[in-house]
């Protein structure tokens, strides 16, 4: 049938994006930009990113749909980063066009490694070059942008800062330039392919990674257990699972004040997400070497892809 709200959507482009590259660069960050909301932790510790996350970004007849990923990285020695590694690999395999994030003025082997798969992965790529706050001369990019273009056909180079959304607005147009035609994946009005449940345990997860900077590992897991809706308040009760009763004692802090804070700081989070207010129960449970079992990382929605 020809209404007016099917021949609107003639003409639409829509395509999937994967935000590449080696850990901390600063991919989810981006992805939060893009979308213009909270959708994942984001910290100043690599390895924040443990799956793949959907952010939808709709404008007029163009849907973006970006693929955050965990970074790549080179130690393989646990099952959690294999996991990882290949959960972005697949993103790779999956994409219609590929955003490479980079540091300014930081290109090292890992990228170059990267870039290798990008290569055999065939698919067009955007070089994306973040954070450039830190780059004092900007005349110092141009050299960099040369050579990596004769390394690779780049569909497009982009500086950007994602932290304060420097130039987010360019890189929304160049990718929408290379947006394949075809029907929206997901209604306009979508913004993830993730439940305010994991928004809400992504914020528990930031604001405990912060708060314990190197500390812990980042083999710690956050599950929020139950979840009850009044009319003004959000009752949550969610655990944090570590993997060592070592690990526990430093998550709780002398006499629970490490968990307080985590606590305080998440509520914060969570009254601005949910837009009510929170009574949040946190506890701490050691869970003997979960990051090792495939099924514990089923169960915490980090997918194990064949
Ligand atoms: N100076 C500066 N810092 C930035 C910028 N964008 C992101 N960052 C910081 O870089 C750090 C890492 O950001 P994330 O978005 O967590 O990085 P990521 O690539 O998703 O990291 P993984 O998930 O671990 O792979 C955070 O402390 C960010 O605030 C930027 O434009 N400028
Ligand atoms: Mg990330």
């Amino acid at each position: 049938m020809n209404t007016p709200e099917n021949e609107a959507r003639d003409g639409t482009r829509c395509g999937l994006v994967a935000l590449i590259g080696r850990p901390n660069v600063g991919k989810t960050t981006l992805m939060n930009r893009l979308v213009g909301e909270k959708l994942a932790a984001t910290t100043r510790r690599p390895h924040t990113t443990r799956n793949r996350i959907l952010g939808i970004v709709t404008e007029g007849d163009d849907q973006i749909v970006l693929m955050d990923t965990p970074g790549i990285d080179q130690e393989r020695t646990k099952l959690v980063n294999q996991v990882l590694n290949r959960t972005a690999s697949q993103a790779l395999a999956d994409a219609d066009l590929i955003c490479f994030l980079t540091e300014a003025g930081r290109f090292g082997e890992g990228d170059e490694r990267i870039e290798a798969a990008i290569r055999s992965s065939g698919r067009p790529a955007l070089l994306v070059i973040n954070k450039v706050d830190r780059q004092k001369n900007k005349e110092d990019l141009l050299p960099f942008i040369e050579e990596r273009m004769a390394a690779f056909p780049y569909a497009g180079v982009v500086p950007i800062g994602a932290r304060r959304g420097t130039n987010v607005p360019g890189l929304i147009e160049e990718i929408r330039n290379h947006l394949p035609e075809g029907p929206f994946l997901y209604d306009p009005d979508q913004l993830s392919d993730r439940p305010e449940r994991f928004r809400a345990e992504e914020m528990i997860r930031e604001a405990m990674l912060e708060q314990l900077g190197e500390e812990v590992p980042y083999s710690v897991a956050v599950r929020v257990e139950n979840w009850e809706d009044a009319p003004r308040t959000a009752h949550i009760d969610a655990v944090i699972l570590v993997e060592r009763d070592s690990q526990k004692g430093i998550v709780i802090g002398k006499s629970g004040r490490r968990l307080k804070q985590i606590g305080q700081a998440s509520r914060h989070q969570l009254e601005s997400l949910l837009e009510r207010k929170v009574m949040l129960n946190l506890t701490v449970r050691v869970e003997a070497d979960w990051s090792r079992s495939p099924r514990a990382l089923r169960e915490l929605g980090i997918e194990e892809p064949r």
